[in-house]
């Protein structure tokens, strides 16, 4: 008797977190290919770090993937899986050229690793092959997502509450909006140059 008392205030109590909880979906248009949506810095709520590194690779003289999105305070490694040396240098962070970097230039199989502290885009750029191209979208949460070529997305376990979202394209400029979250939200985007 007691037991099933226990499992159904776990059950009560997992159908009331899954309640306060929902995704945000929808399409980003007016763009070809990938976009990033992310929910923007929430006044008063941080988010524990990362551990896990997601891998950036430089082989057949491309940025692979071609567009990486990570939520702040995360560390990024850097292979170079070519058989020529490849440099990796951004010119800003989030349009602040203040914030540029070169990481350096090395040759096959080895790899370097930085931790990306602040929200925006990051065009990553080699300098060895001006025609290489890439991109670290940070966002400032854990909410976020990379479209599929056609546009949708969906952003999971979003807290129900009130929130600026951001959709990023890297040929077009950024569009913020108000959202107010509850259960499943849609939020679409049309984006322009
Ligand atoms: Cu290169």
């Amino acid at each position: 008797m007691k037991r099933n008392v226990l499992i159904a205030i776990v059950v009560v109590a997992a159908l009331t977190v899954a309640a306060n909880a929902g995704t945000i979906s929808g399409k980003v248009s007016g763009v070809a290919g990938e976009s990033v949506v992310y929910v923007d810095t929430i006044a008063g709520k941080t988010f524990p770090t990362p551990a896990q590194h997601p891998l950036i690779d430089q082989k057949g003289l491309l940025f692979q993937p071609h567009i990486t999105v990570i939520q702040a305070g995360t560390t990024v490694d850097f292979l170079n899986s070519d058989a020529v040396a490849h440099n990796v240098f951004w010119p800003s962070v989030g349009g602040n050229k203040k914030l540029t970097h070169n990481l350096g230039t090395w040759p096959k199989g080895e790899k370097r690793s930085f931790k990306f502290d602040n929200p925006g885009a990051v065009p990553l750029l080699c300098n060895v092959h001006p025609e290489m191209a890439g991109y670290v979208v940070v966002s400032p949460t854990p909410y976020y997502a990379l479209t599929d070529k056609s546009g949708a997305y969906k952003i999971e376990n979003v807290p129900d509450g009130s929130y600026s979202v951001t959709a990023w394209h890297e040929g077009a400029k950024n569009q913020s909006k108000p959202l107010t979250v509850s259960g499943d939200t849609k939020a679409d985007f049309t984006l322009s140059k």
